[in-house]
């Protein structure tokens, strides 16, 4: 190996291979090279017990030396000298933490708080998987994701995200990871949440049959990523192989009602073939302009079924990991704030945080943790407020929050076109449940479930086009999860213009609208929040 090897070796990893293109980055790295001598060329690929990281300092008396400081005993602190570190108990002295404890689920859950008041030693296990994964369901578009998966739950397939990892602060983690046999290529792991060589990675590559482990304390609380960090990084990490560790602090965080995980992520692939397979393009990588960008790994991990649910007067917390690999997330709740921020997911209590934020800044390879008050029944949406992330390439997530109205806080009256004179006497909302004057003569349009999505590949007026005779009602019912409107005029697809012959105003999933058509001609209309939903009726004599 040459000398710019051999630092990325001892940086990441010992096997990682990587293109002749990294090379002028990685001189600067050379500098480091005398650091890295030392330990560098011991980590081995085959099965591995790492060093402690506490045994890396020449005693293992606790650390830190300088006095830690208590949860709200900061004032009068220089916050810039003091250690915020915990004591920490050797590892010696550790105990298995209780084998009911929970330190692993699959997002968007998160394993329950660590409430215990000791350091303990928690062991997870996880397996990588390659196959073919659903990418974007709704437009039947797979790609090949690498992952991981707990270990032994082979009623996963799909690695991607990795699982959520939960730990206290101080205690040991005993990570075990194994790249099944049935696997093409070499994987390792760099912890955010660990503080050793290259997070681990150097001792957690694994090549395909191979199992190694590591014991890492954990030193600082907070959200932190991890990810595949072998050969070429950006490719693995690309390909799905990512992860959340969370760390509490001492003093648990305050009790809420939910807490859920979400993930940001890029997909650099192709446009999907006539298999629906869209494969892997490295181009894209290099000019950071990824094909999709997901939310826990697919277009509709928080959409649909998969929707986060709350009621009106609770609270929920949301561990946010951007693992890019390029775009900075401008993490925003459509029709809600913020009402805390941890921001960095830096939650140790020496750190502000921000209360009342309308969108944090979440950077690749960071984190936030952000709370969420139901205030009003609504759905939530979550984004990455450059909004072409969310309505173009599938970064969206919904919370729906169910409860009764309060009008204190929010009402609204139907938007009625042009004046503010009384709606015409033919048009009329109903609920679902209403029935229109004549229904031998009504046309049925659905809007169907996902009409709001811009990548749908179904019409999102069905039918789109609809002929009937003059004096014919017309009814629309919103089958979707959202809110629509039936607003005659044109759109683009982008800015709609309102001709003000009928507009249904907002309807709420399951309530319908209808308008009796008294004229020849064809009729134009479109969805106000969703100018990209577009029909047609055409009116015979
Ligand atoms: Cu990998």
């Amino acid at each position: 190996m040459g000398t710019t090897d051999a630092v990325v070796s001892c940086l990441l990893s010992d096997t990682m291979k990587h293109s002749k293109k990294l090379i002028p980055i990685l001189m600067v790295l050379a500098l480091l090279t005398a650091a890295c001598a030392a330990d560098g060329d011991d980590a081995s690929v085959s099965s591995t017990t790492s060093t402690p990281t506490t045994e890396a300092s020449e005693t293992t008396e606790p650390i830190p030396t300088e006095e830690p400081v208590a949860p709200g005993a900061t004032d009068n602190v220089d916050v810039r000298s003091v250690s915020i570190t915990p004591e920490l108990t050797p590892i010696a002295d550790l105990e298995l933490a209780d084998p009911e404890e929970v330190h692993v689920t699959y997002a968007p859950e998160v394993p329950p708080t660590i409430e215990r008041s000791d350091q303990r030693i928690f062991e997870v296990s996880l397996e990588i998987i390659e196959g073919i994964c659903p990418l974007d369901p709704a437009n039947d578009v797979d790609t090949e994701m690498w992952g991981y998966r707990i270990a032994g739950d082979s009623e996963v397939s799909c690695g991607t995200p990795a699982p959520v990892f939960r730990g206290r602060v101080g205690d040991v983690a005993r990570i075990t990871v194994t790249n099944l046999a049935t696997n093409a290529n070499p994987h390792n792991i760099d912890f955010h949440a660990v503080t050793g060589q290259g997070g681990g990675a150097a001792a957690l590559t694994v090549v395909p049959g191979e199992t190694a482990t590591i014991e890492a304390r954990l030193l600082y609380p907070g959200a932190f990523m991890y990810h595949c960090a072998f050969g070429d990084v950006p490719k693995h990490i690309a390909y799905g192989m990512y992860g959340m560790f969370i760390v509490d602090p001492e003093e648990p965080l305050p009790p809420v009602d939910h807490e859920w995980s979400v993930m940001q992520s890029e997909f650099y692939v192709t446009e999907a073939d006539e298999n629906g397979l869209a494969v892997y393009d490295p181009d894209t990588v290099l000019e950071e302009n990824p094909r999709y960008v997901t939310f826990n790994g697919r277009t509709d991990a928080l959409t649909g079924d998969n929707t986060l649910k709350m009621k009106v007067g609770e609270r929920s917390r949301i561990y946010m990991v951007n693992h890019g690999l390029a775009l900075n997330s401008n993490w925003h709740p459509i029709g809600s704030q913020w009402d805390v921020v941890y921001p960095e997911a830096a939650t140790h209590p020496i750190n502000d945080v921000i209360r009342g934020s309308q969108s944090t800044l979440v950077v690749t390879g960071g984190a936030t943790v952000t709370e969420l008050v139901g205030y009003v029944p609504s759905t939530i949406i979550l984004v990455d407020h450059a909004l072409g992330r969310t309505f173009y390439k599938g970064a969206i997530g919904l919370v729906e929050i169910e409860g009764d109205e309060v009008p204190e806080l929010f009402s609204s009256t139907d938007a009625t076109a042009g004046d503010t004179e009384e709606a015409p006497a033919e048009e009329t909302t109903t609920t679902e449940t209403e029935t229109t004057e004549a229904p031998e003569e009504a046309s049925e349009v659905s809007i169907p479930e996902g009409a709001w999505d811009p990548n749908a590949d179904f019409d999102a007026f069905s039918p789109i086009d609809i002929t009937v005779e003059v004096g014919t009602t017309v009814t629309w019912t919103n089958n979707d999860i959202l809110t629509h409107t039936v607003t005659s005029g044109i759109s683009d697809g982008a800015i709609g213009t309102a001709d003000g012959i009928f507009d249904s105003g907002d309807l709420a999933s399951g309530e319908s609208f209808s308008y009796t058509f008294e004229e020849e001609g064809d009729f134009d209309y479109y969805c106000s929040p969703h100018p990209w939903m577009i029909g047609k009726v055409t009116v015979t004599g």
